[in-house]
């Protein structure tokens, strides 16, 4: 083809706005209007310092970011380039002088400008170091927010910033709603899929600096010679990007693949298979992290099944790996049906009494809440209460419990909520974020997992939006106190545009989506009333089968009284595993915030709430203001045509109407539900159910994905 002719196509293939289907994340790179000259000038003149394969992806990510983001502007030339890259060393040997180097962590970054020589400059002490500083700089230039004065010096604040695969060998995802595993097992380890390197890219562009590949619930297979030069594959592909590869370990793989007649953490036999196995782990992957395990928990194997505990258990790993400097995650996500107690209880009743029992090289992860990443939930009583053991933070990205891929839930500020809480363990100013960061307890590890809601949908995510839980997840690991609102801004101008209409309007919508998800599912503290197994709409009958604690009605306890679960010390008492200054504030009906009030308490329908109205009137309008704000987000979103390409407009805009149905079914099928119990009408303003109970109780969708 002739260049005028490519030239014309590229153009109206642009204008068109068929090009976009989202898998450049926000790392678009797209074409700056009216760039100012530091953007021309950094993108033009610049010199990567050394050579390393994680230098030669700084080298390859700068070009390709200029030639989008200043491709329709002339360069500026210069003789000498006006950003320099490189390490610490390098620098001094060209007498740049490189203050605050010294006190930043090995993969911590400085950008800073050198009034001397008038260049920028990007220092660190690692190659993976300069990447990240690399991949800052390059969002600052694509969203035009110059470099400060005083520069930026930044380590992260976690040590293990990780994704959860839920990936199984056969590549489905459990809980995952953007398609199949992006893992292909059975074409690795030969073909390596240039996805694998998009999506190290991808994740050393936030700081996330591990990936676990395997489902929690795992198979034992991935232990095996025939799975670990796959995973060898994929661990080779991501090195160079700073990423580490964890596995989960299933509890009786010695039995499994082992030949052995049990797992039992105490026996010789036992030990010495874990022991080998690491071994021969590391000579596939020598810098291989650890293990990830689920014991005990919904039919998993683990310790109980030998009478042993859960540090029995993770410590025998810990073992194994601890000459090699890997690490074992063990999951405090343990709970049985047997357990006459709360569910809420029992990881605690489990974990506290163990504290300060485990090896130096294990790290205890705690999902955010008690029962299982709903759309809220109050922070999990364990964080604070292990000082002597490191505890880490386990985040659920996919969307199980908030709508699956179609439903725009922005999570950085539930994520922010409990980071924010105060558990009040060393007094007053005791936030979760200060666990999480080990500064609270000075924990020699620290690590932040999220469940990926990463799948092969070309978007990878299913909602565009939800790309941004993703950036969120990896922003906040590497800094957990930062605003998720800030977090909202940048992922807007990174993916979309910088347009200050644009920007302001969608960062309200995104800021607002997840309070708008509680308000058509789960307000005022009700939580785990969806339908049964896919977990996909509404489900506050679901009740019986073979355990109460997977069932509606065993948490939201409704009867003709009332509704709410009572925690408090007339009820099952789970308040009394946080402080005392929150057993006061929760405890009580007048001072528990509204937000947690069916959290904590059985509450009459009559009830009058702060507004002055009824239990019943508040939940009734909950529900009706979360499907009037999903409504009002297609209308907002219709606004915002002009500054999205088409193919991603009308992808979200779909989204949005599927969103809008779908709140007014849960709105709809919870009230005729909980109004049976109530028996109270519906107040002025909320619109009558569209169907009857009996319809919404046998609607049964087949084949929902991620089970
Ligand atoms: C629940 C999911 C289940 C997971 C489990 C876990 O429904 O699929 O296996 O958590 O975290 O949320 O282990």
């Amino acid at each position: 083809m002739k260049p005028t002719l490519t030239l014309f196509f590229i153009v109206l293939f642009n204008l068109s706005g068929f090009s976009n289907d989202g898998y450049k994340l926000w790392l678009q790179y797209y074409s700056i209007q009216a760039p100012q000259e530091w953007q021309v000038n950094f993108l033009s003149n610049y010199e990567v310092i050394g050579n390393s394969a994680t230098l030669s992806i700084i080298k390859k990510e700068i070009a390709y970011a200029s030639s989008g983001m200043i491709s329709s502007h002339p360069e500026i030339k210069n003789s000498i380039p006006s950003l320099v890259i490189g390490k610490a060393g390098d620098l001094s040997a060209k007498n740049i002088s490189n203050p605050g180097i010294n006190s930043l962590a090995s993969d911590g970054f400085a950008i800073f400008h050198n009034l001397e020589s008038k260049q920028l400059i990007v220092s660190a002490k690692t190659d993976i170091g300069l990447l990240y500083g690399t991949f800052r700089l390059l969002q600052h230039i694509q969203t035009g927010t110059s470099i400060p004065k005083e520069g930026i010096f930044e380590s992260p604040k976690v040590q293990h910033r990780v994704l959860n695969h839920w990936d199984n060998l056969d590549r489905t995802v459990e809980r995952g709603y953007a398609g199949f595993s992006i893992w292909n097992w059975h074409r690795l380890p030969r073909h390596i899929d240039q996805q694998y390197h998009d999506y190290a890219r991808a994740n050393a562009s936030i700081g996330i600096n591990g990936t676990v590949l395997t489902n929690v619930n795992a198979n034992a297979l991935i232990l095996t010679p025939e799975y670990l030069e796959k995973v060898k594959a994929l661990a080779d592909t991501f090195r160079p990007y700073g990423i580490k590869v964890y596995l989960t370990a299933r509890f009786s793989a010695p039995i499994e693949i082992g030949g052995l007649q049990t797992a039992d953490p105490l026996n010789a036999e036992v030990q010495a298979w874990w022991n080998q196995k690491a071994e021969e782990i590391y000579q596939y992957i020598p810098d291989f992290g650890g293990f990830v395990v689920k014991a005990d928990s919904e039919g998993q194997p683990g310790p109980h099944n030998y009478k042993r505990t859960q540090a029995d258990g993770a410590n025998m790993m810990a073992r194994a790996l601890a000459p090699h400097e890997g690490i074992v995650m063990w999951r405090a996500f343990v709970y049985n049906e047997h357990t006459p107690d709360d569910r809420h209880k029992q990881a605690f009743n489990e974990f506290k009494p163990l504290d300060g029992k485990f090896l130096d090289n294990v790290i205890i992860q705690v999902k955010n809440g008690a029962i299982d990443f709903q759309p809220r939930e109050p922070f999990h009583p364990l964080f604070g209460a292990m000082p002597n053991t490191p505890l880490m933070m386990e985040f659920q990205i996919t969307q199980e419990y908030l709508g699956h891929d179609t439903h725009l839930a922005f999570l950085a500020p539930m994520f922010e909520e409990v980071l924010k809480d105060d558990t009040y363990a060393n007094g007053k100013g005791s936030e979760v974020a200060k666990v999480i960061d080990g500064s609270l307890h000075q924990y020699a590890i620290t690590a932040m997992a999220g469940v990926s809601n990463i799948g092969t949908d070309r978007n990878w995510t299913g909602h565009h939006f939800h790309q941004a839980n993703w950036f969120a997840f990896g922003r906040l690991a590497w800094n957990p106190y930062q605003a998720s609102q800030e977090i909202a801004e940048e992922w807007l101008k990174l993916t979309f545009s910088t347009d200050a209409t644009f920007v302001k309007t969608m960062t309200d919508v995104m800021m607002n989506s997840r309070e708008m998800v509680v308000n058509y599912m789960t307000p005022l503290g009700l939580h785990h009333i969806m339908a049964a197994s896919h977990h996909y709409g509404p489900g506050p009958w679901v009740s019986g089968g073979r355990r109460a604690d997977w069932t509606a009605t065993y948490y939201h306890q409704a009867n003709e009284k009332g509704i709410g679960f009572n925690r408090t010390y007339t009820g099952s008492n789970a308040l009394s595993q946080y402080a005392s200054e929150l057993q006061n504030q929760w405890g009580s009906l007048a001072t528990v915030p509204e937000k947690y009030l069916l959290w904590f308490h059985q509450v009459d329908w009559i009830q009058p709430l702060q507004n002055g109205e009824s239990l019943w009137n508040n939940l009734a309008k909950q529900y009706q203001k979360g499907v009037e704000e999903a409504r009002a987000n297609i209308v907002t979103w219709e606004n915002m045509r002009e500054y999205v390409d088409d193919k991603r407009f009308n992808h979200v805009l779909s989204f949005l109407t599927i969103q809008a149905e779908e709140a007014a079914w849960w709105r709809d099928a919870c009230l005729l539900y909980f109004g049976q119990f109530s028996k109270m009408p519906l107040p002025a303003g909320v619109e009558s159910p569209k169907h009857s109970l009996e319809y919404y109780m046998n609607f049964k969708p087949h084949h929902v994905p991620g089970i």
